[in-house]
């Protein structure tokens, strides 16, 4: 879809093989992937500890339409180009006394930020941590992860909720790793008709439901989705089977731009609604990757950049996960 005229350039998300992102001054932010920790000091730099599904290293480049200025405060690590933001916060289990505590103390310092800057509205937040899916029932990970992150928004309205991310690191490195994209203007939180509400989520996948929205629509019309795996309502479905489950969250995204589509004023994007510009896929078995992302490509035509990585999901039985971007 065109930019609306006069609106606000976002920021442009691409992926790039290779260990050395190039830090030309409009990048906003470089995430790192499948490398060693980046010796490269400077704070728009994130190594992110999850391999690539080819083993190869890749970066997840976000360009801007002018120069970054980068900054550290305390925990967070950030970069601003006019009305964006993209911070990073990364803080350790064993300095907060297990994970609900480390999330809690972790959304606490982000929103604190946050509320500072006048990029203070959250579009758009992604989560790593090490075995997500270790502990039985409530005691799984994840779902402590939820008790935390909950506590540690407080108050923020479910309805105003950014999109997200949640997967798991194979390391046992105990650190949570919080990133962020946010902007001086509100985004508009998308719901998925073939979904409930995460932050709705019933009793029985945890004590404290998820808190994230579906996708979030940005004052330009771009449409950035959170990780959508092989659910429908609130079940998973297709456990076990990667072809199925890689069919129904193709299915979930389609719909997921379409609700977008009919959010925006303009509906330029409906011509070609199903052509993001970044795929990202999360496989919980990387050495399956050449057949699903074939398959993936398939049922997204025209997607412009896409990136594999192998990561656990937060439910067990999903193998797949899978976030777009729509210009
Ligand atoms: C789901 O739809 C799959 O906890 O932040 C997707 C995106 C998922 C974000 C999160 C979890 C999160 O429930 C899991």
């Amino acid at each position: 879809m065109a930019a609306v005229a006069g609106a606000v350039m976002g920021p442009r998300v691409e992926f790039y093989r290779g260990d050395a992102p190039v830090l030309d001054a409009n990048v906003l932010a470089a995430l790192v992937y499948g490398a060693a920790p980046p010796r490269i000091d400077d704070a728009r730099v994130i190594h992110v500890g999850l391999a690539t599904a080819d083993g190869k290293p890749a970066v997840e480049l976000w360009r801007t339409s002018g120069a970054a200025a980068t900054g550290v405060s305390g925990l967070v690590r950030y970069a601003i180009q006019g009305d964006f933001l993209f911070g990073c916060l990364e803080i350790h289990e064993h300095d907060h006394g297990g994970l609900p505590a480390t999330a809690e103390a972790a959304y606490r310092i982000l929103l604190e930020f946050q509320q500072r800057q006048p990029q203070r509205h959250l579009l758009r937040v992604w989560n790593h941590l090490h075995a997500i899916n270790e502990g039985e029932g409530d005691l799984e990970r994840y779902r402590q992860f939820c008790i935390g992150r909950s506590r540690g928004l407080g108050g923020l309205k479910p309805e105003r909720l950014p999109a997200g991310t949640a997967v798991g690191r194979r390391d046992r490195a105990g650190l949570l790793q919080i990133c962020w994209l946010a902007a001086g203007h509100p985004g508009r939180p998308v719901g998925n008709p073939r979904q409930m509400q995460a932050y709705q989520y019933p009793r029985q996948y945890g004590p404290t439901p998820p808190s994230f929205s579906r996708a979030m629509l940005l004052p330009n019309d771009e449409l950035m989705g959170s990780g959508t795996a092989s659910i429908v309502g609130h079940e998973s479905l297709h456990g076990g089977n990667l072809e199925a489950q890689i069919e129904e969250t193709l299915t979930n995204l389609r719909e997921l731009c379409r609700a977008g589509d009919r959010m925006t004023a303009h509906r330029q994007r409906a011509n070609n609604s199903d052509a993001p510009v970044a795929v990202k896929v999360y496989l919980r078995r990387g050495e399956i990757a050449s057949a699903a992302a074939a398959r993936i490509l398939a049922g997204l035509p025209g997607s412009k950049s896409l990136l594999l990585l192998e990561a656990d999901i937060c439910r067990r039985e999903l193998l797949v996960e899978i976030e777009c971007t729509w210009a």
